[in-house]
């Protein structure tokens, strides 16, 4: 099989790529990426000698460069996005530039080019917030209500990507995820930007509202998911990806203060996000039922060993940090 894998020099993108060669190591993967400064090529230093494997290094919005990209693709998994909330806040732009026209472009392609399916990743993001002491979760079929620029981004991607599936009749699958943690996250988001402060013996920034919480998923088990939804997957669903596991600010940063064994004394409260979203959380009975997917990965276990990678890759985020601090100053 031949993937076409977008923003795989990103995040969740190089875990999938490392996932995929590592489970069917004759499969094929055109890593399509514009290199942001999100995306880094030393994530794909793992398998990039794998004789499968090609890097591209465009823009998803680029109609010449997808349909090169294309060629001879079965699949494709659709990862490229702006996709942190507090750079939404200051350039909203690139987020509907990159998540929805990009995405049009890319989609519109894939149709042209008969793909067998095309998987786009999106967020739990896209149903909005719920209350603190709520007792629901979002399902499949609840309607769209974002509330940052981020995250209408992604909402309105999610119904052009389901408009070709009803219009052009286009194999299409979406996934919407909780909060990933582990290897290779951008030292932006929360985890990773308090793990590497920490290292650095600064003080870890808690949002105002630091009783928000977040639903979080091992980034093994969102791909084992998505593995899972290309196969056996319906054309035309959408399948929600999550752990139950709640954590707030407040918690995670104890839990990594206590891995690392630093002071409380190192938490600050500094002002809150603009249109902070208080809570999410996924109902994953669909996906449970229909494809018999669940989590594999306990999060105390696994958030220690995300906190060594960490440890042991100082030359990884070391040069990352003053470029995903500069957002904040
Ligand atoms: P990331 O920011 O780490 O990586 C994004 C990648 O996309 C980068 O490599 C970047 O260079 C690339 N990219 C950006 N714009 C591009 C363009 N126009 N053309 C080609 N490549 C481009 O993001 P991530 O955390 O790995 O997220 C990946 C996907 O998963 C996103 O679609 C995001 O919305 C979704 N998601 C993320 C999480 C999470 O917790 N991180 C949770 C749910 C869903
Ligand atoms: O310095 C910080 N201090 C802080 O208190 C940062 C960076 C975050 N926070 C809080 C805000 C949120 O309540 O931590 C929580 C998590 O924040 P982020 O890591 O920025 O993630 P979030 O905004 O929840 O979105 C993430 O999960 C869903 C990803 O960035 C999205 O791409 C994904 O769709």
């Amino acid at each position: 099989m031949k993937l076409l894998v977008t923003g795989g020099a990103g995040f969740i993108g190089c875990n999938f790529i490392r996932y995929w060669f590592k489970r069917y190591p004759g499969d094929q993967i055109v890593n399509l990426d514009k290199l942001t400064y999100a995306g880094r090529l030393e994530n794909t230093a793992g398998f990039s000698k794998h004789p499968g494997y090609s890097f591209m290094r465009g823009d998803i919005g680029d109609p010449v460069t997808v349909k090169k990209a294309l060629r001879g693709v079965d699949v494709v998994v659709n990862f490229a996005a702006e996709s942190h909330n507090d750079r939404g806040i200051l350039d909203p732009g690139i987020f509907f530039r990159t998540n929805v026209l990009g995405t049009q472009i890319l989609i519109d392609a894939a149709r042209h080019a008969k793909v067998a399916r095309f998987h786009h990743i999106s967020t739990c993001e896209v149903f909005g917030d719920l209350g603190l002491d709520e007792r629901r979760s979002f399902a499949e079929s609840d309607p769209f209500c974002p509330r940052t620029p981020y995250n209408a981004s992604k909402a309105a991607s999610d119904h052009l990507v389901m408009a070709y599936y009803h219009s052009f009749g286009l194999p299409v699958t979406i996934s919407h995820c909780a909060n990933n943690f582990g290897p290779n996250q951008f030292p932006e988001k929360l985890i990773p930007r308090f793990v590497t402060n920490l290292l650095a013996g600064k003080p870890i920034p808690l949002f105002k509202s630091s009783q928000n919480r977040r639903e979080w998923i091992y980034v093994d088990d969102h791909n084992s998911a998505v593995d899972l939804i290309i196969r056996k997957g319906r054309p035309g669903e959408s399948y929600n990806i999550g752990s139950g596991v709640e954590k707030s600010i407040e918690e995670i940063a104890d839990s990594l203060l206590a891995i690392l064994q630093k002071p409380l004394s190192l938490k600050t409260y500094v002002p809150d996000r603009q249109g902070h979203d208080r809570r999410y959380l996924l109902n994953t009975e669909k996906i449970r039922r229909e494809l018999g997917w669940q989590p594999a990965h306990n999060f105390d276990t696994w958030l220690k060993k995300t906190v060594d990678w960490y440890v042991k890759n100082r030359d990884w985020w070391q040069p990352l940090k003053t470029q995903s601090e500069s957002i904040y100053r």
